[in-house]
This record gives C-alpha cells, structure tokens and sequence, in this order.
C-alpha cells in the first residue's frame, strides 16, 4: 500500500480554511477524533463537550435534538471548542434546494452558521445547495462536508452518486472542506488531497445495531479505507467512563493514522 502525505502536509493544499485550520489542528493535538454527542439535552451535550475537550479534534451536535437549547448555546459551545481547541459539527444534513437552505443555515431556532464552524449537506438538490449555503458560509469562513457515502446498511449513496459529490466538491474548492465517507480509498484522487474525508459508523469492533448502523474499527477506516477522521457516537458517550473511552478511541485513531503515513 502507497504511504499517504501527512495532516501538516496537506494543510497546505487545503483551500478552504476549516479544512487547514483542522489539518493543522489534528497535528498539533495528535487527535483525529470526532465525538458524535447525541446526547438528550444541551446541558449534557455542554457538559460532554467539557469532559471530553481534551481528546478531540472535534465534537459534532444535533442541535434539533435538544429540547433545552436557547440563545446562548453557541456562544457557551464556542467557548467550550476555543479553550480545548476543537472545532465545531452540526450535524444538520441540509438537503433542499438553494434558496431554502439560504434560511435554514443562517435563520430560524437555530441560527447554524453564526456558530458552528462545520456542516454537512446531501447533494441529491444538485450543486444549487451548496451555492446557497456558501453564501451564507463563506463570508464567515464555515466549512462544508458533502455526504459522498453513508454508513447505513443500504444506503444509496454510492457509485454514479458518490461520484457526483466528488465533481461538486471540485467545483466549489473554497467552500467544501470535504466528504461524509466510509471507504475514499476507492475513489480518492490526487487533486482531493486538501480534503477531509471523515468517517461515521465507527467501534473498537466491527458490528451494528438494529436500525441499520454499521460499524467499523479505527484502523479498518482510517488506514484500510484511507479516512482522515473517525466520528464516534455511542461507542463513546454510552460507556461508562466516556472520557476514557474517548481516550481509547484517539489512540487507536492515531495509531492508524501513524501506520497510514509511515
Ligand atoms: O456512533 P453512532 O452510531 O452512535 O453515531 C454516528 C453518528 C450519528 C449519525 O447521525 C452520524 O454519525 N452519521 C453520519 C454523519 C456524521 O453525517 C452519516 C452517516 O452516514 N452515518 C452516520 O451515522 O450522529
């Protein structure tokens, strides 16, 4: 197997800056850890976020799942990511067409892009909704992932789909940080080095559960199927001591990572 370019390495040919931001980010914490907080409450969701700072490079949200979340929960968020140095995930999954998405990110309960630095879209509307959310992100300097692949058992997105999301992320270099996937060794090529490929459905064992999810390890995911990130939910947030299973997944994450560049 070819030894893939480093994180610091490919900082540099990152266009959009969350992207750099977290190459360099990954580097410098030795994380390459997303923890999925799908927790009840925003309260939970902050408190997790404190706990878990340390360890990762990121924290993603559902930030619709939270029946306490007010006003101020990004700024507390916020707070939370500067003095642990991570960045911010919501998880929103937009998917319609330009002109909504516009409303959806920047307005409403939720006011997305005032403060998260990430999100994520389907590219089942076409490119228009990636023109829509980069007028409301790019301004502010937001990184965009587009869903290439999924993780779930039948899932759709793949082939002739995944694809597309590939061509798309090209065309909007400045405002696309990278993809949603579960396997970029089949499609990766040498012009998407600058972008972060990030890996859901993620355990210490490979399995499922009874809704579709299927997981796979650390080192299958990063160094196997050539991620970049490993997104862990339950595996870490369901243990009995989350942050040390959150400590267990970044070193196996590293690890994989180090054996993929070496
Ligand atoms: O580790 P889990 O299964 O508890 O959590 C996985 C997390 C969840 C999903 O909403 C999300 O990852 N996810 C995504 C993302 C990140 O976009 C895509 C996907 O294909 N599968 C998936 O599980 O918060």
């Amino acid at each position: 197997k070819t030894k893939r370019e480093t994180y610091a390495g490919r900082a540099k040919i990152a266009s959009n800056q969350c992207a750099k931001d977290m190459f360099h980010l990954m580097e410098k914490k030795k994380s390459n850890l997303c923890v999925a907080a799908d927790v009840d409450t925003a309260k939970e969701l902050l408190e997790l976020a404190e706990t878990l700072g340390p360890e990762i490079c990121m924290l993603k949200t559902h930030c619709d799942l939270y029946p306490d979340f007010t006003e101020d929960f990004g700024e507390k968020l916020q707070a939370i990511a500067k003095k642990h140095d991570f960045l911010i995930f919501e998880d929103r999954k937009f998917a319609d067409i330009g002109n909504t998405v516009v409303g959806q990110y920047s307005s409403g309960v939720h006011k997305i892009a005032d403060w998260s630095h990430v999100t994520n879209a389907h590219i089942v509307p076409g490119s228009g909704i990636i023109d829509g959310l980069k007028s409301v992100g790019l301004p502010k300097k937001r990184g965009l992932l587009l869903l290439a692949e999924m993780s779930s058992k039948g899932t759709m997105a793949n082939g002739a789909y995944t694809e597309a999301a590939i061509q798309m992320a090209k065309d909007h270099k400045d405002f696309v940080m990278g993809f949603i996937a579960t396997n970029p060794n089949a499609w990766k090529v040498e012009w998407s080095k600058g972008l972060i490929n990030m890996t859901p459905g993620v355990q210490l064992q490979v399995g499922g559960d009874s809704m579709g999810q299927q997981y796979n390890t650390p080192m299958n995911v990063i160094c196997n199927n050539g991620s970049d990130v490993i997104i862990v939910g339950r595996g870490i947030y369901k243990a009995q001591d989350p942050a040390k299973a959150a400590s267990e997944y970044r070193k196996a994450g590293w690890e994989a990572y180090e054996k993929s560049v070496k």
